[in-house]
């Protein structure tokens, strides 16, 4: 059962389902809408505009005016982090609304989107705010001659397409660097999962934020996403999804204006146990909160436990018995339910699907492998875990994307660096010893592009994350990194030699 404060916040909440275009909420240029469902319960939940590629055009239409005329990129920089704090203020001043907004849209337990996923993409606005005025350009080492400046401009309109699964902090990873850094912006949530942007939308103006500056245009990937990807006008794309969708931005780049394309892209990560892993009780919490999380709809699951062979056993019963007692199905405005829905019908049959093909490979099933709470009309399954599989087997090369996690044993290091890295993607890993040489070792033999040491982690919003291999092309989210990418460097070379004497 939903708790009462929450089921009353959810009573109360009234959508904001229109598109967010030049600082007004617009029906579509169509008129059409679709019609999105709760997870939880298969019902309707919100009517929301279904934007194509007129209403991409108006949107860019905005940001190129507002980008032309210097309204928000010609402002100076404390001014501009002083309306994006106050952005993150107000994100964290609806925190219930959002919160229950994301729950309702996405089936993310709400004790997770209360404390971490609202407050996180609050601080992710005002990190790269607060950066706006602290980060210096430079001077180029010349002679007496010239002065030479090396400069961070915007690129200008800035086009992002964004998944379903962290809705609300997708959102600011893109927003909080693309406009700490002066750039206008056109985004697309996933269909999905529209609500809390449009609302984060209505909030980043009421904070301040000028007309055209941020635009929401919600509707299908192949129609919105692809006239994003294509759009002439706008300068750089970045997009967090899977890397079949992601690699198709690459050809539509390269098709049309040559813009920069950022892509954050899937994983498949190990979590490596080390026969000299330390105590269990550290580990077993860690190593289901990183195959758990979000349902295990998350780009970071750590979704192979590479395990030695002599701690298999106990560790694989310890981490039976806390997914059966720890982590509970269920309605997911339920404060004490930490496992909520799958996005929808079809990724629940995906992800069975999976469990299926475990089984039919050999894997041993050791705990869940089924729908559960199917009187709800959600989408449920039960936390699942497979020991004894190979590297080889289906359920540990495809990113299943739900709650699943397999078990794969290995006798030597150089064994488990090779299951580690024998995977198209590089995005996280970890590794479990008490040994600093060999953490030290195996952080740097991995390829992927955040290792946590006797830990999950993506790292916190000073570190850059982002994929190796087939995870990530050339964009990082969170950090300066992040910053760096939504501008180009310009030179200017100012000559500075008297009359008659030659320059540097
Ligand atoms: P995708 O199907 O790739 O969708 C992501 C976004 O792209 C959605 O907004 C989607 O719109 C849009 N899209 C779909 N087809 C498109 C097309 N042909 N052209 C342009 N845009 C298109 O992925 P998903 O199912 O939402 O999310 C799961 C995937 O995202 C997983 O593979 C996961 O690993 C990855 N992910 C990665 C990260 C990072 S940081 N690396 C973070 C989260 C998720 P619709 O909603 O209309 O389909």
């Amino acid at each position: 059962m939903a708790s009462s404060t929450m089921a009353d916040v959810a009573a109360g909440i009234r959508f904001r389902t229109a598109a967010y275009i030049d600082g007004q909420f617009v029906p579509a240029a169509s008129g059409a809408t679709y019609v999105t469902e709760n997870p939880a319960t298969g019902q309707p939940l919100a009517e929301i505009a279904l934007g194509d590629e007129r209403d991409v055009d108006r949107a860019v239409t905005a940001a190129r005016r507002a980008a032309d005329s210097g309204v928000w990129s010609g402002m100076s920089p404390g001014d501009r982090k002083r309306i994006l704090v106050r952005f993150a203020d107000l994100i964290d001043e609806h925190n219930d609304e959002l919160a229950v907004t994301e729950t309702l849209d996405a089936g993310k337990p709400i004790s997770d989107v209360r404390t971490l996923d609202i407050p996180d993409t609050a601080a992710c606005i005002r990190w790269h705010a607060e950066a706006t005025d602290k980060l210096y350009d430079q001077v180029a080492p010349t002679g007496p001659g010239a002065v030479a400046m090396i400069v961070r401009e915007p690129v200008g309109v800035v086009g992002a397409v964004i998944p379903w699964n962290y809705p609300a902090q997708m959102a600011a990873w893109k927003l909080g660097p693309a406009l700490a850094t002066g750039n206008c912006v056109v985004i697309k949530p996933a269909q999905q999962t529209s609500l809390s942007l449009l609302r984060m939308a209505e909030l980043a103006s009421d904070a301040g934020l000028p007309p055209g500056v941020l635009n929401v245009v919600p509707g299908p990937g192949d129609v919105v996403g692809v006239a994003i990807a294509r759009h002439p006008d706008i300068d750089a794309v970045a997009f967090t999804g899977s890397t079949e969708v992601g690699r198709t931005f690459l050809h539509h780049a390269a098709d049309t204006n040559l813009k920069r394309v950022l892509l954050e892209l899937g994983g498949k990560s190990p979590q490596v146990i080390m026969a000299d892993a330390g105590d269990l009780d550290r580990i077993v919490p860690q190593v289901l909160n990183a195959v758990f999380w979000n349902m295990g709809e998350n780009c970071s699951a750590g979704s192979r436990l590479v395990v030695h062979r002599s701690r298999k056993t106990e560790l694989v019963e310890r981490l039976v018995a806390a997914a059966a007692r720890d982590w509970i199905v269920g309605d997911p405005l339920d404060e004490s339910t930490r496992i909520g829905p799958m996005i929808t019908r079809g990724h629940l049959e995906r992800v069975l699907g999976y469990i299926a093909a475990g089984r039919a490979e050999g894997a041993r099933l050791v705990t869940g492998g089924n729908r559960v709470l199917e009187e709800t009309g959600g989408h449920f399954v039960a936390p699942t875990i497979f020991d004894d599989a190979t590297n080889e087997m289906r359920i540990a090369r495809e990113e299943i994307f739900g709650p699943v996690l397999t078990v794969i044993p290995f006798d030597t290091e150089a064994e488990a660096i090779a299951i580690a890295n024998d995977t198209p993607y590089g995005l996280a890993a970890s590794v479990y010893t008490e040994n600093v040489r060999v953490a030290h070792r195996m952080a740097r033999a991995i390829k992927a592009g955040t290792v946590g040491v006797n830990a999950y982690s993506e790292g916190d919003l000073t570190t850059p994350f982002g994929g190796f291999k087939q995870s990530g092309f050339g964009g990082h989210d969170k950090s300066v990194h992040a910053h760096a990418q939504y501008t180009d460097l310009k030179t200017i070379w100012i000559d500075m030699a008297e009359d008659d004497e030659p320059q540097a």
